[in-house]
């Protein structure tokens, strides 16, 4: 008799979980709180049909007893009634994570943190794709873990983004390398308190023994705490000061101390990821991909080839002289902060947008002198102009478009200088999404 197992949740996780689980043969109940969906629309997201059933909003305990487990999507909180009845039946609860872990092969990397991961995982994954035949990127970052695990085999190499939403649920999930990029607050209507999310962050760790490797943050004081008493290969890295053994920054070059030797990895300079944030992201890379088994040369050419993912302090081109950088997933002042540190010329600053209710008053003291003028438009631009006034900042031109906005801001700057779109808002309004107002911005640069 073939094992049927719940999947809850009908995105991607959720069909990438059925797929699995059909292909080795399990029959599926895919279940969704949501009951406005279309199961045919849903068993259509699938080649194989045979065995599969849908089941909407109620979750009985007569269902619920068929299955051997329930792969749960990450979206979903634990709180939800339907999980209520699947722990009165005794049925254990897998993250989507969970699932292809058990199903997959070959060497693993699992990267965690609230900022960072992404970036870090996809220049992971560019250096495993260098140097192993067979490399995969997945997880939180778009592309189901499950969706993969069955091609993966005994030489493969891995790298996975997890979420807190999907640790929650781990049981042997088990990298072989883990990294924790770093915890600040994010997520506590789910998490509730700071102590369960950074509990829940660190549990990547759980399964790991004490010979595999585990790269942290010496900066973040939750994480330096964790990683001095955790029982296994703890890495550190540091971008504000020099550590006797890991990674750190000095006189602006990436240096690695390890097994009693002092690797000179690459200079920041020769990065095309910018700001501290970024450093810190391609020393997390760093460690995890050496951990992995990469030589460090096919390390130092990739890291030196990485761009920026899209619309994140991207380069764009330089014209007379000037620099251009695209950062329109700077949709909150937070993100927007670190694409100011990041500049390290006079800057001419693009702003505003749809108005979320954000305060820009830190956002304006993080200008420090090194962006010369703000160029505004969209909803905010009345917000954020009397914010700047109030803080002394009042060399401010204002655009009706974002085309205004670009040949203004050609006509400020003057060689040497750097014009950067970091808008601190939300683009709807004026564009569909981040990524449409961040292509304009890059055809009408391109065309200046
Ligand atoms: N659903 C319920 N009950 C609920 C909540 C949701 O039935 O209480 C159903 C919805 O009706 C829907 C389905 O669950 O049909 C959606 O599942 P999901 O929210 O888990 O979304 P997926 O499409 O499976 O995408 C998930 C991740 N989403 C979340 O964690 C919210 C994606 O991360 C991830 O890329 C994908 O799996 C592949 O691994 C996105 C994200 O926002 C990018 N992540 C958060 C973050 O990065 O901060 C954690």
């Amino acid at each position: 008799m073939k094992d049927t197992y719940l999947v809850a949740g009908c995105g991607i996780s959720g069909i990438g979980a059925a797929r699995l689980l059909l292909n080795v043969d399990a029959e599926v109940i895919l279940y969704d709180g949501n009951t406005a969906l279309d199961p045919e629309v849903i068993k259509g997201k699938l080649d194989n049909r045979e065995g599969v059933s849908v089941v909407l909003g109620e979750l009985t305990p007569e269902t619920a007893k068929q299955c051997k487990a329930c792969v749960i999507s990450p979206g979903i909180p634990l709180t939800m009634p339907f999980v209520e009845v699947l722990n009165t039946c005794q049925v254990p609860i897998w993250s989507e994570i969970e699932l292809a872990y058990r199903f997959s092969k070959g060497k693993l990397a699992a990267i965690t943190g609230t900022n960072g991961k992404t970036t870090t995982t996809a220049l992971v994954g560019e250096i495993l794709a260098a140097y192993y035949d067979s490399a995969f990127v997945v997880g939180n970052i778009g592309i189901p873990y499950t969706e993969k695990a069955l091609e993966m085999r005994a030489d493969s190499a891995t790298v996975v983004e997890v979420s807190s939403f999907q640790l929650e649920t781990i049981v042997d999930f088990h990298p072989t390398v883990s990294a924790i990029t770093n915890i600040t607050p994010d997520h506590l209507n789910r998490h509730i308190t700071m102590e369960n999310y950074i509990a829940v962050k660190e549990s990547v760790t759980k399964n790991q023994r004490p010979d595999e490797v585990c790269v942290l943050n010496y900066e973040d004081s939750a994480l330096r705490i964790f990683g001095e008493k955790l029982d296994r290969r703890v890495i550190f890295f540091s971008s504000l000061q020099e550590l006797s053994e890991g990674l750190f920054v000095r006189d602006r070059r990436i240096i690695f101390r390890h097994d009693g030797v002092e690797e000179d990895i690459v200079a920041t300079d020769e990065l095309n990821i910018l700001g501290k944030h970024n450093y810190e992201n391609a020393m997390t890379a760093i460690a995890i991909s050496w951990a992995m088994g990469v030589p460090m040369d096919v390390i130092r050419q990739v890291v030196k080839r990485f761009q920026p993912v899209e619309h994140r302090i991207e380069f764009v081109t330089n014209k007379n002289g000037v620099a251009y950088y695209n950062d329109s997933k700077g949709t909150n002042p937070d993100a927007a902060i670190q694409a100011v540190k990041a500049m390290v010329k006079p800057t001419v600053l693009i702003a505003g947008g749809y108005d979320k209710g954000s305060d820009y008053d830190e956002w304006i003291d993080s200008f420090e002198g090194k962006v010369k003028s703000l160029v505004l438009l969209g909803q905010t631009a009345d917000k954020i102009e009397a914010a700047a006034r109030a803080a002394g900042f009042v060399n401010i031109l204002r655009a009706e478009s974002m085309e205004e906005a670009v040949k203004l801001s050609a006509s400020e700057a003057v060689s040497g200088d750097a014009v950067l779109l970091s808008p601190a808002c939300a683009s709807w309004g004026m564009f569909t999404n981040y990524e449409e107002r961040g292509r304009i911005f890059k055809e009408l640069v391109r065309a200046l």
